[in-house]
């Protein structure tokens, strides 16, 4: 096993080959580049022509089923402190060469304290472990209760709710599984492995790698610096084409979750309803019994069974259906039946899924929702905050949900990579739309375009999809935010990504995030919506207030004169300091802001009444970006602070929301404007 941080080298060979798979056109762009090596993964030369396909298909075989504790299933949550080092050897490889996961951590070298889930980097006062690139070694050690081992019928089973980016993980000294890419859960059974000896605690080990290189998700590359007159030796940086801090480590809980030897693996609800009939089709898959017996039963929120079923698969009729609304539209969103699953095996599993029944539709001008216009009045965010970086925080969570009904946002996007599941379920609940996207943001360099990158995107989506698919809140799928689109390769790879993500789920519209131009982005001829950012009077005009409705304009009437689709304004807005203020407004102040925001405005109340069909304003709130020229700690385009203190930009946000939530939706009765959430 090695590991080994390299020289990104120039390519020294590159060549466009034709070869197809199940099909498809695809093409192999071959590469030569070094990379931080994983175990587990092939090198990328010669990793060409990959059936992109097979690969995808194989990775949607078993489920992922959000734990849930039910009356034949325990789940124990491993929050809390674990022992952590980072592997500061120059080849980042000590921890493999020396098999620290054989014996418990601090027999190998000094052991901190890290709290688990949470970013690393901004945890100590440790300047290199801020930016470290490389591995990192985390370890706790559980005691299981004796009766998850005792009972040869329970399957006890790890799972790593997030860990950025590359994974291996130990049990008692013996590898469990490895996983590529952050930000999706990945777990394994460990029950026969415990039972091999039941008195010994269960010791985890967990070693993580941020490493990105040019065929991650999102792509990256290391750096070398070899000039000693300026650098020290072995100085390396991780670059990367993305705007916020590369946080690392596990970000979401770690769990051991229990189920019988046969048991509910997965499950699929797709809703549909005509005028007062819900529909749901539903499809149970069952793991470790050759026939199954099943009780399938859909219950209303009072506990009253509306249909039923002892089919694998199959239709429930509700009728006098309550269909799932978005937070704004009705006076009772989010509407959610629980779809009971119970398998009659020797050992009965139960496991029961959130449902709410609605459906969404794209025209060429309209974005619907149960049949009726659906204007995305919202937000941009981050998985971001002090201290904890990336790491999974309920109190943060709660109170963004807050922040979120009192501006009278009805939606945000997942930017740049997929929320955790938690964040899913409060959109259920709270009838929060959601465009969910996948970490596919920074494909800047045509390299990322090649075969190994396409396939591992093809997966990452797979992995998405199969998380997301049963959340009402998740209206669409992003494939990717800003690639360089206009790049050759661009057109088969985006042709390919959403011709994949359509067949795993043909229900949702499909997107990707553009900033390219209209008439050279080669992939937007194959989005549902299109959904542009811009940036007019910040990036380019800089302080020239007065382009903007001309720009904006054009930009809305070009993309709509090729494409007759839908148009999102997926981004907008400016940075400003909170405190800073200026009139004539100036760039960084929060007048600046403001007025960014009511120029753009102007223009979509001329748009929405046509084909823009949503905005979402760049970005919820301040977030950690990479040090640079153009960030002063991070970027401050919130309309609230990284504290969640609002900015001016939010109290004019918040006007603006309720106001087009009056215009577009029905205020619930149970809210009155302003709202005192
Ligand atoms: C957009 C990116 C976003 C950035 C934003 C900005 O999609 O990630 O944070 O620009 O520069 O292009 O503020």
């Amino acid at each position: 096993m090695t590991t080994k941080v390299t020289h990104v080298t120039e390519p020294t060979s590159r060549a466009g080959v034709q070869c197809r798979v199940f099909g498809w056109d695809c093409v192999c762009v071959v590469v030569r580049v070094s990379m931080v090596s994983v175990p587990g993964r092939a090198g990328v030369l010669g990793a060409l022509c990959v059936s992109a396909m097979m690969n995808a298909v194989c990775a949607l075989s078993g489920g992922m089923l959000l734990p849930r504790e039910s009356p034949s299933r325990e789940v124990k949550e491993l929050s809390g402190l674990w022992g952590f080092r980072a592997d500061k050897s120059p080849s980042r490889n000590l921890g493999f060469e020396r098999a620290w996961y054989k014996r418990r951590l601090a027999e190998t070298g000094p052991v901190i304290d890290m709290p688990v889930p949470a970013s690393y980097n901004d945890i100590t006062q440790d300047h290199s472990l801020r930016d470290f690139i490389g591995w990192v070694w985390y370890e706790r050690e559980v005691v299981v209760p004796a009766r998850w081992l005792s009972d040869e019928g329970t399957r006890v089973v790890i799972r790593v709710g997030s860990a950025h980016y590359y994974s291996v993980v130990w049990v008692n000294g013996v590898k469990v599984t490895e996983h590529a890419g952050g930000h999706l859960p990945f777990e394994a059974e460990i029950g026969a492995l415990l039972r091999k000896d039941p008195t010994s605690p269960c010791r985890i080990t967990i070693a993580v790698n941020n490493t990105l290189t040019l065929e991650t998700l999102p792509p990256g590359t290391i750096q070398h610096f070899d000039d000693h007159t300026k650098y020290p030796d072995g100085f390396f940086v991780q670059n990367y084409s993305f705007d916020f801090f590369n946080y690392a480590g596990i970000h979401r809980p770690v769990l051991l979750y229990t189920t019988p030897k046969a048991y509910v693996d997965d499950i699929t609800a797709v809703t549909d309803f005509s005028d007062n009939t819900g529909f749901v089709n539903y499809k149970v898959s069952v793991q470790g019994a050759t026939t199954a017996t099943l009780k399938v039963t859909l219950q209303d929120r009072d506990g009253h069974c509306v249909a039923s079923s002892n089919e694998l698969s199959g239709v429930l009729k509700v009728v006098d259906v309550n269909l799932w609304w978005p937070y704004l539209m009705h006076d009772n969103p989010g509407y959610l039946y629980s779809l009971e699953v119970r398998l009659m095996a020797p050992n009965e599993d139960v496991y029961t899924l959130p449902v709410g029944i609605r459906s969404v539709k794209v025209t060429s001008t309209q974005f619907l929702i149960n049949n009726k216009p659906f204007y995305f009045h919202g937000v941009n965010k981050h998985e971001d905050a002090d201290i904890r970086g990336k790491g999974l925080d309920w109190p943060l969570i709660v109170k963004d949900f807050n922040l979120l009904k009192w501006l009278g946002a009805n939606s945000f996007r997942t930017s740049h990579y997929p929320y955790a599941e938690e964040i899913l379920q409060m959109c259920d609940r709270h009838g929060i739309v959601v465009i969910d996207e996948c970490p596919g943001v920074g494909i800047k360099d045509i390299y990322s375009f090649g075969n190994a990158s396409l396939t591992h995107h093809l997966v990452v989506m797979d992995e998405l999809v199969r998380r997301d698919k049963n959340h009402p809140s998740v209206v669409m799928w992003s494939v990717a935010n800003e690639p360089a689109a206009e790049m050759h390769p661009a057109d088969l790879y985006f042709k390919t990504l959403i011709k994949h993500t359509k067949a795993l789920d043909p229900t949702r519209p499909v997107t990707y995030i553009t900033d390219s131009n209209y008439a050279r982005d080669k992939g937007a001829p194959y989005v549902d919506v299109i959904c542009v950012n811009s940036y007019f009077s910040w990036y380019h005009d800089q302080g020239h207030l007065e382009v903007i409705p001309i720009q904006l304009n054009t930009q809305f009437e070009n993309w709509y004169g090729k494409y007759q689709k839908p148009i999102i304004q997926s981004e907008y807005g400016a940075d400003a300091v909170p405190g800073l203020h200026s009139d004539p407004p100036m760039m960084f102040t929060e007048e600046y802001q403001k007025a960014v925001l009511k120029n753009y405005h102007d223009v979509f109340d001329q748009k929405r009444k046509q084909y823009v069909v949503g905005e979402l304003i760049w970005n919820f709130a301040d977030f950690m970006t990479t040090q640079g020229i153009t960030r002063v700690v991070g970027n401050k385009k919130g309309i609230f602070t990284r504290q969640r203190q609002p900015k001016a930009a939010a109290f004019f946000l918040r006007e603006r929301y309720w106001s087009l939530a009056n215009q577009t939706g029905i205020l619930p009765t149970w809210t009155k404007y302003p709202c005192s959430l």
